[in-house]
């Protein structure tokens, strides 16, 4: 028992003496830790007659339980008394509450394509993606576009080498034909994704911007069902009616073919964005070229369909009143943490 109550005095005074963490950390292992004083204490039992062993077993733990309570009260007050001396130096608070962590949050675009995917995956349509860099057959042959073609000059399309079989795709379209490969008629797909083109940017001209290819191939499809479908997603994106207008274009792929504007909400006389026309091209339409569905090995007399290209960048600008498409893919931080 003098053991102990030596241990137990000479552990304390070393305890309060102690100024710092690793002091403290010096005193537990001398008394504590497996070569310590109350360990030699305890290794001591067996060679002890077996009457006395409970008792000195017994006071050995009280002891152990004694030291590391000592060892905790100090540690807990040199804590505190580091923290006071920092607060007292004047150059950091600990007590106050941490800065608000920077999160991030979905670049526009991609939460205007979670938005319209949901919206077409509620109406049986199936996403689909595609390549980014294509080859021609996708682009253009399959497509209708013959070799002349405007779109094929290399003014608008980035090729990527010198056969000119693979280019950055400069739309969404090589997608229907890859849907139309895989899939059996008839179907709905859409593909958003990013496009390119080798042109001169400006207010609404991007050189990488984004587009949203939509197809669905069925039976008797009409020009009825192309609008009903280009005004549900509208509404869908807008939450409102939207001043639209209809117009003949032509596209290749597409017969009879149309050009969806939509009104510019920048000016009511005309602006950079528009082009000075009030109007803003957003969404080319039109029924499938028969040969375009024969070119995929699928017969026009059995089946028809229509397609659109959506100019997913516009419609993102229209949606959040963003003057400049430049802005969309320009990477400034001021712009991107509006949303
Ligand atoms: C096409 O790309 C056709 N593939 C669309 C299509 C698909 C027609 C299916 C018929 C059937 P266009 O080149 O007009 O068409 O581009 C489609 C839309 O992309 C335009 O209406 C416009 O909204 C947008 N767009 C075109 N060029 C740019 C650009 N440089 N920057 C931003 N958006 C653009």
């Amino acid at each position: 028992m003098a053991d102990h109550d030596d241990i137990r005095a000479r552990a304390e005074a070393e305890i309060l003496a102690a100024d710092s963490a690793a002091a403290l950390k010096d005193i537990e292992r001398a008394y504590l830790g497996k070569k310590g004083e109350v360990a030699g204490l305890l290794a001591s039992i067996p060679s002890l007659p077996a009457e006395e062993r409970p008792l000195v077993g017994k006071n050995a733990n009280l002891l152990k339980q004694a030291i590391q309570a000592a060892l905790d009260a100090r540690g807990s007050e040199l804590e505190a008394s580091s923290l006071d001396a920092e607060r007292g130096a004047g150059d950091f608070d600990p007590t106050l509450p941490p800065r608000p962590l920077d999160t991030g949050s979905l670049h526009p675009i991609t939460q205007v394509t979670r938005e319209l995917e949901d919206l077409f995956l509620s109406m049986g349509y199936t996403v689909l993606d595609g390549p980014e860099v294509e080859r021609d057959f996708y682009n253009f042959e399959a497509l209708n576009i013959p070799r002349d073609h405007p779109a094929r000059d290399s003014q608008d399309t980035f090729y990527c080498d010198d056969s000119g079989d693979f280019s950055l795709r400069p739309h969404t379209s090589p997608v229907q034909v890859r849907a139309m490969e895989r899939l059996e008629p008839p179907f709905r797909v859409i593909a958003p994704g990013r496009v390119f083109r080798h042109e001169t940017t400006d207010a609404s001209h991007e050189h990488t911007f984004h587009q949203m290819e939509g197809m669905v191939v069925g039976k008797d499809i009409s020009v009825g069902h192309l609008i009903g479908a280009m005004k549900t997603l509208l509404r869908g994106i807008f939450h409102r009616e939207v001043e639209v207008r209809l117009r003949p274009g032509h596209f290749p792929f597409v017969e009879p073919g149309f050009e969806l504007d939509a009104r510019c909400p920048f000016c009511s006389e005309g602006c950079s964005v528009c082009g000075r026309t009030t109007w803003i091209e957003l969404l080319p339409c039109g029924l499938v070229h028969p040969n375009v569905l024969r070119m995929s090995g699928i017969d026009p007399e059995e089946w028809s369909g229509f397609a659109f290209g959506l100019g997913l960048s516009r419609l993102v600008m229209l949606r959040y009143n963003i003057d400049d498409v430049r802005h969309l893919l320009g990477g400034d931080l001021r712009f991107l943490e509006q949303f």
